[in-house]
């Protein structure tokens, strides 16, 4: 019996090599690799998805693990294929970013999310028209359309998509949309069938409204924490934290602080991902892997102090140095 609780361990720590090992030797056992998807890749990455949901994993992890997943299915996929599997798969999911957009981390985190819980994922890149939804659609016949923006000046473009595609043949396909700044509100005032605020969330979604899940609950936005979890502790007197920053080549980007009572994740002020973007641009870097590759966090460091205050203090110490 192949070690699955080893092989979820190993999806969760991002370990690429190591799981397309796991999974060539439990093929070489004769397990399946539907048994394999379920229980060594799919089991793991529910787990991944859940402590991103709740503040336990951040992106860079998540992408690590969702490459590691990636190299599974890699040794998995045509099997799965000449075994019919696709046949039993959750649904078919069409996905892109709207026209006039280039952001597609969060997507991609989707599409491999989606992968991960058994979906068929068709993604067709960053800035996209209706007319290459349409033809997407012709094709590939999805169950959901699913649209990324991250810019207040594109997110008005999903509507157009979802207008065009409001007619015979085409309106069976559930409309769901996502990105930073999509809402519930904005999701309704559009006419879209559901909207994910982070890429468990959109699972959830893609699993309901093809019929197979719970209707998915109200979900605050991946980085949003209730205020008081890591105040509300009595700490003992001399309390101290650790903090890690995260960086993005030389340019601070996120800010985690903990102690043994609970950890607080600080996303700083916009102007610090106002001034990566720009270094970004200048280098080029605009594909999702060449961005991505460029984060890495920092030392730990430890403070006195509870978790709350002393990020506050940092993140003003990184302004006032900015
Ligand atoms: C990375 C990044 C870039 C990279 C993009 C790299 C890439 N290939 O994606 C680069 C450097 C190219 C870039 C460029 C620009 N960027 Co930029 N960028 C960001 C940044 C720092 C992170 C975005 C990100 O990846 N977040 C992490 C992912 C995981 O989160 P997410 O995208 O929200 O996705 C999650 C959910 O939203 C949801 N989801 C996402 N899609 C979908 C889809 C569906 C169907 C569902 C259900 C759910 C779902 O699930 C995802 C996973 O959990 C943000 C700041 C920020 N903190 O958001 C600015 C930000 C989005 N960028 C911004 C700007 C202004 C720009 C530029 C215009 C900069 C400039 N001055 O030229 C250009 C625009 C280029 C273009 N035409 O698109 C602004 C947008 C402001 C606004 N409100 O419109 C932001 C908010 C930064 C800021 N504060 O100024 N950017």
């Amino acid at each position: 019996m192949p070690d699955y609780a080893l092989m979820n361990q190993c999806l969760y720590e991002g370990k690429a090599k190591e799981i397309e090992q796991l999974v060539a030797a439990a093929l070489a056992e004769g397990r399946s690799a539907q048994e394999i998807l379920t229980e060594g890749l799919i089991a793991g990455m529910s787990v991944v998805g859940e402590d991103f949901k709740h503040n336990i994993l951040y992106v860079p992890e998540v992408l690590i693990a969702a490459r590691a997943m990636k190299a599974g299915m890699g040794v998995l996929k045509p099997l799965l294929s000449a075994q019919g599997a696709v046949d039993s798969s959750a649904g078919r999911l069409l996905i892109g970013t709207v026209r006039g957009d280039l952001h597609d981390i969060g997507k991609n985190l989707v599409c491999m999310m989606a992968e991960g819980a058994g979906f068929i994922v068709k993604d067709i890149g960053v800035d996209q028209s209706l007319e290459k939804f349409t033809a997407a659609a012709d094709e590939f016949k999805p169950d959901i359309i699913g649209m990324s923006a991250l810019l207040t000046t594109t997110m008005t473009y999903m509507k157009t998509v979802i207008d065009g595609l409001d007619r015979p043949g085409y309106d069976h396909i559930k409309m769901t949309i996502g990105g930073a700044p999509i809402s519930q509100m904005f999701a309704d005032e559009i006419g879209a069938d559901g909207y994910g605020s982070d890429a468990s969330s959109a699972v959830d979604l893609f699993l309901y409204l093809v019929g197979k899940g719970e209707a998915p609950k109200a979900t605050l936005r991946a980085g949003v924490k209730p205020v008081a979890t890591a105040v509300a502790v009595a700490r003992p007197a001399g309390n101290v934290v650790k903090y890690q920053i995260l960086y993005w080549r030389d340019l601070p980007a996120s800010l985690k602080v903990w102690d043994d009572f609970g950890e607080v994740k600080v996303d700083l002020p916009a102007k610090f991902a106002e001034r990566i973007d720009l270094e970004a641009l200048k280098l080029g870097l605009t594909t999702g892997d060449a961005y991505t590759a460029q984060l890495r966090w920092g030392d730990e460091q430890s403070r006195p102090g509870v978790p709350e205050e002393v990020a506050q203090i940092i993140v003003k110490e990184l302004d006032s140095c900015r």
